[in-house]
């Protein structure tokens, strides 16, 4: 496959990338625009001050990054869109955008935007239309009621309601209506083809049709992401695209098998948060296992925190070795792991939201070390990227131990989530070689030390 891109490529029939890049992204890091790098001096990240940061993201080892929204609007954060055609003048032009993308590309960089379907910014001209003038072509594509009742809105200018889920700021598009879903394809088009990205992280999308006081999982959101996702394949088949669907596993899978290509593993990344807090392994690896009894890995996307949650060093308490645990376990998983900036110098923060964003720190750390080396191993051990998850059971619910195997390559990762040493011993006779520090190679386990993570290449000795 790899090789066929390749000759599509030097044919000049492939996409504009500098090189071919594999469908789904291995590392994928998450970045807010405005609180990254700031080129101008004005006091908000930019297009341009993110560019200037490309070395460090390539230095991480991603080769992918999730820009939150980066069209214009009148928020800080951007999830209430005016214009879906034009960039965010705080963060630059179109153009800028435009650099941007060429420049991750010759970094093997791929760029998700995040896209928002379910609603615009009530600020938007189609919504402004639409509450001024009923006979506007633009009316049916919000939801109207005489009646008030939960998540709808008083209109400012006439005695009637509109349909908000999230607040008065951002009114729902109506997917009953056929041309909007007409109207974000057209977006979407704009991004892949004139934007040149390589996908998008999809926002909200369980919510995107309403039944009745119905407001999440209908049947109508299925088909709008079905004929959204298909279309999204169908003009740019290397694309990725990756839905928010905060919810359990059993409703995530229910978004499988011709919807988007992947979501968001919320429920993994409230199971392994939790097994560092607490210590215990829990539901960690049973969670993990119900994904890729579903889905392969490329199509589920573990991570620890998002923009809207607290960040890992703030929710561990200021607990150094537990973020270490938590990036090592992280990123040792099955699936497509994504880093929210800043996670990977142990920033802090808590809710409010605006506390989740705050400006990227240049200052390096010691946890930065560990993300750079455990990201390079993930892209060049096939077996921690792409193989299969089996649990090891170490007796213990304090210590968390899973193989990856691919072939005949196993790697064993031992994790002691605890506060006293530990010790287990497996069965069979093992070479082991350390894929975090360098040194002998061992025939057995070593001591478990406390808050302590270990990863080994294990070949099996006669
Ligand atoms: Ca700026
Ligand atoms: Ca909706």
């Amino acid at each position: 496959m790899y090789s066929l891109i390749l000759l599509l490529q030097v044919a000049g029939l492939g996409a504009q990338h500098a090189a071919p890049l594999p469908r789904q992204p291995v590392t994928c890091y998450e970045v807010f625009v405005r609180s990254f790098y700031d080129s101008n001096g004005d006091g908000i990240g930019d297009l341009r001050g993110l560019t200037q940061k490309l070395d460090y993201i390539s230095g991480l080892g991603a080769d992918c990054v999730w820009l939150m929204p980066v069209a214009e609007s009148p928020s800080y954060h951007g999830y209430d869109v005016t214009d879906y055609y034009k960039i965010e003048p705080d963060y630059g032009t179109n153009d800028d955008f435009k650099a941007f993308v060429a420049a991750a590309h010759q970094h093997h960089i791929r760029v998700l935007v995040d896209l928002v379907l379910n609603h615009t910014s009530s600020e938007h001209p189609w919504f402004q239309e639409a509450l001024r003038d009923t006979a506007s072509p633009h009316r049916s594509w919000y939801r109207w009621s005489t009646t008030p009742g939960d998540n709808w809105h008083k209109s400012p200018v006439r005695d009637e309601y509109y349909f908000g889920l999230f607040w008065s700021g951002m009114p729902d598009l109506n997917y009953e209506n056929p041309a909007v879903l007409d109207a974000m394809k057209r977006v979407a088009r704009f991004w892949l083809d004139s934007m040149h990205v390589d996908g998008f992280r999809l926002d909200a999308v369980r919510h995107l049709v309403e039944v009745g006081n119905e407001v999440s999982n209908t049947p109508g959101t299925h088909q709008v992401l079905r004929d959204f996702g298909q279309y999204v394949r169908s003009i740019a088949p290397q694309s990725y695209t990756i839905g928010e669907v905060w919810d359990n596993t059993d409703v995530i899978l229910t978004y499988y098998p011709d919807q988007l290509d992947a979501y968001f593993a919320f429920p993994i990344s409230e199971a392994l948060m939790e097994a560092v807090r607490t210590g215990k392994a829990g539901g960690l690896l049973p969670t993990v296992e119900q994904f890729a009894r579903a889905e392969p890995p490329r199509r589920w996307a573990p991570f620890q925190r998002n923009h809207d949650q607290t960040r890992t060093m703030t929710a561990l308490g200021n607990d150094r070795a537990g973020a270490r645990l938590a990036a090592t376990i992280l990123l040792t998983l099955p699936g497509v792991p994504f880093v929210y900036y800043g996670e990977e110098i142990g920033m802090t923060g808590d809710k409010p939201d605006e506390r989740l964003r705050t400006p990227m720190q240049w200052n390096g750390s010691s946890l930065l070390g560990l993300y750079r080396w455990l990201i390079r191993l993930r892209a060049n051990d096939k077996a921690i990227r792409e193989g299969e998850l089996e649990p090891v059971d170490t007796g213990n619910e304090a210590v968390l131990g899973y193989l990856r195997k691919d072939g005949s390559s196993r790697v064993l990762v031992v994790v002691n989530l605890g506060k006293v040493p530990a010790t287990f011993s497996l069965p069979g006779r093992f070479t082991l070689r350390s894929l975090l520090t360098p040194g002998r190679n061992r025939t057995a386990l070593p001591r478990l030390e406390p808050r302590t993570a270990y990863i080994y290449d294990m070949t099996r000795r006669p």
